[in-house]
């Protein structure tokens, strides 16, 4: 039996099925017209910023596994702070759900400061402005669309 045969028997079986598995079956096609798509372009302005020191750095994550699980972003970078706000721009990304930490790099070592119990003692935040409970905020909390062409979210950092 062929791949073709095989996926056409498939598709024929989700459709008599009226499963949501026909929908997983037409996924190929669907990805390939992601791909095309133009990149999208995500502006994060922070807000709320109390110190006017020091840096906001922060990372963009595509996926939850790399989110929740301590993957890899997909982008990093670091914004100066201008007053009370500091601005950021990740370009050549693909449409799809993101997710970004941050926080304030108030005295620049690069590092997340904490106290002996581990708790942070810098300003940090995530998208969606997703509450942090006993720990980073999840994906489900933070996740947001970039869509092709200019997106731009706001994050207040505290
Ligand atoms: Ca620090």
């Amino acid at each position: 039996m062929t791949t073709r045969t095989l996926t056409t028997i498939l598709a024929a079986t989700c459709m008599a099925l009226g499963s949501s598995a026909a929908s997983a079956a037409a996924a190929p096609a669907t990805a390939v017209a992601a791909a095309t798509q133009p990149a999208g372009v995500l502006t994060i302005v922070f807000e709320g910023i109390e110190t006017p020191t020091g840096t906001i750095m922060m990372s963009l994550f595509d996926s939850e596994a790399a989110h929740d699980e301590g993957g890899d972003p997909v982008q990093v970078a670091m914004a100066p702070i201008k007053g009370t706000t500091a601005t950021v721009a990740f370009e050549g990304l693909a449409p799809g759900d993101y997710a970004v930490k941050a926080f304030h790099d108030v005295d620049g070592d690069m590092q997340m400061g904490t106290n002996p119990f581990g708790m942070p003692t810098e300003p940090f935040a995530f998208s969606n402005n997703a509450p942090a409970q006993g720990g980073p905020a999840k994906w489900e909390a933070a996740r947001f669309a970039v869509t092709p062409g200019a997106n731009r979210i706001t994050i207040t950092i505290k």
